[in-house]
């Protein structure tokens, strides 16, 4: 494994398409499967119309149009803003008017106002491209903070391309696989790992639209993926868990795979199965290996080419005892170049050594083993592996006319780790369905994955003397 390499052209690699080295099965979604060289062909097709943008937005619906739409950008050396096919009004606008995406590649929202370049499934070139600076950016991915609108993380190629071969080393992925999951392709989880893994590897990828268990149990590959929900779906269904057996490797991440799912997973499937630790701004750090331990409740070590630390509030080292905990940052190649336009939030994350906060509280065992303890801000949700800020959906409910005040908070919950819960102070009398109307108003500005599951109201928060709500009050 070559770290550094440069990213996919290479990986969809002409010389061996070009030797009849195939894969016929590089790509199955949405019920079409696409050969290796049927997507190089139409990919590069792609890169062809687009080469002369700069940015552009990707409507990342798991389709043909979406993979070739982005595997066309690296090609021409693109840069890629996947956009959240579910996205409500204000977030759609906030996304395509932070990142400044000259045009939609592919398909497009209704009513839009930028130029739209279609993607043709069925086109080909065979016209090659230097493979661009590893500085370069292949991706903007907009990603919540606890405060505010989400802000776009500038991943470069050279991130990218040491995130995966990390990853693949450490999870001991090869062109022999056969890559499963059905993850939205908006994210890291989904679309870096999961699609443009499988095509730097060499391995093919079926998506299965949604991580159902049935899905995943009909789909009868070798390398699962999955958020701690759909595991915990799957633990739930044995029938489907059964036909697991098979695989080599079933991988967890995006949140915290609970233990007692774990333990189920492995009496149903006979795999432990493996955990691994990443965020949008870091790709994958740390993970347990396909050849070492898996220890319920831990994410394992680091992976190639990244270092680790914990650090308490003063920014003293905290002992790796296994129980210490502290503020943990990471250091690799995979670490993202900041966020678009925003310098101080940027200059926030970093300190002064260059080792990025995460954000996340854990502690570090003696053997090396981490485990990620929780957030450090209660305003940062997890909810079935999305990531969701208190603030940019107190912010949309504080956009309707009945609400008055609010607190959001994600408590926890069997299926989804967390689920997103509202306390509402209302401003004029309660009518009927106010908290279905405000759920829905939440899916129309923002989007259907940050809606309430619940709106509870209330006559007033709980605040301290200084008029802070004191949001570990509620639940
Ligand atoms: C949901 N529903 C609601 C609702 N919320 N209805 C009314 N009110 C609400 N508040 C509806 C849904 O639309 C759906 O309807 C049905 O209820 C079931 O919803 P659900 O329980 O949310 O299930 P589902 O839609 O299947 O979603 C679960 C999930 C999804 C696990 C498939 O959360 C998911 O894809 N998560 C992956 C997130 C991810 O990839 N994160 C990675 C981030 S990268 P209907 O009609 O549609 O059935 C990262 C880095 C790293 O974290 O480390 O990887
Ligand atoms: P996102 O930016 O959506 O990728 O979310 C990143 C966050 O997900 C991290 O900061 C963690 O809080 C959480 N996370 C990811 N993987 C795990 C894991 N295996 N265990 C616990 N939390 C995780």
């Amino acid at each position: 494994m070559s770290f550094g390499a440069p990213l996919l052209l290479r990986s969809l690699n002409p010389l061996a398409v070009a030797a009849g080295e195939d894969i016929p099965d590089a790509v199955t979604i949405d019920g079409v499967t696409l050969s290796r060289s049927d997507l190089l062909g139409a990919a590069t097709s792609v890169a062809e119309r687009v080469a002369r943008a700069e940015r552009v937005a990707v409507l990342a619906r798991p389709t043909v149009t979406t993979v070739l739409a982005v595997i066309g950008c690296l090609i021409a050396g693109v840069t890629v803003v996947p956009v959240p096919p579910d996205s409500g009004t204000a977030e759609l606008e906030h996304i395509l008017g932070d990142s400044g995406a000259q045009a939609w590649l592919g398909e497009a929202p209704a009513q839009t106002h930028l130029p739209v370049v279609p993607v043709r499934v069925h086109a080909r070139s065979w016209h090659t491209y230097s493979e661009p600076e590893p500085a370069a950016t292949a991706f903007v991915l907009y990603t919540s903070g606890t405060t505010g609108p989400p802000k776009g993380v500038v991943l470069s190629r050279g991130a990218i391309a040491a995130g995966l071969d990390a990853v693949a080393d450490a999870w001991s992925w090869t062109a022999d696989d056969v890559l499963v999951h059905g993850l939205p392709l908006f994210h890291v989880h989904g679309l870096i790992l999961g699609m443009l893994g499988p095509l730097r590897v060499g391995s093919p990828v079926i998506h299965t639209g949604k991580p159902t268990p049935q899905a995943y149990a009909e789909a009868r590959g070798t390398l699962y993926f999955g958020v701690p929900t759909v595991w915990s779906r799957i633990a739930e269904d044995p029938d489907a868990a059964k036909q697991l057996a098979s695989a080599r490797l079933l991988v967890s991440g995006s949140a915290p795979l609970p233990v007692p799912v774990f333990e189920r997973l492995r009496e149903l499937t006979g795999h432990a199965p493996v955990e691994r630790y990443g965020m949008s701004e870091t790709m994958i750090t740390l993970s347990t290996r396909a050849d070492g331990e898996r220890r319920p409740g831990w994410v394992g070590v680091p992976v190639a080419g990244v270092r680790t630390r914990i650090r308490d509030e003063a920014g003293a080292a905290v002992a790796h005892d296994g129980e210490s905990i502290g503020g943990l940052q990471v250091h690799g190649p995979m670490v993202f170049d900041g966020y678009l336009d925003r310098p101080e939030a940027t200059a926030e994350c970093w300190t002064e050594d260059g080792w990025f906060k995460t954000g996340d509280v854990a502690a570090i065992a003696a053997d090396g083993f981490h485990r990620i303890v929780g957030r450090e801000s209660v305003d940062l949700i997890k909810s079935g592996g999305y990531r969701i800020g208190a603030g940019e959906v107190e912010t949309a409910l504080l956009g309707h006319p009945d609400v008055a005040e609010v607190a959001v908070v994600g408590l926890p919950d069997a299926d989804l780790g967390q689920r997103i819960v509202a306390y509402v102070v209302l401003g004029s009398a309660a009518t009927d369905s106010i908290e279905k109307a405000l759920i829905e108003h939440v899916a129309e500005q923002l989007s259907v994955h940050k809606r309430p599951r619940e709106v509870r109201v209330v006559s007033a928060l709980p605040r301290n003397a200084m008029g802070k709500v004191q949001k570990k009050l509620l639940g």
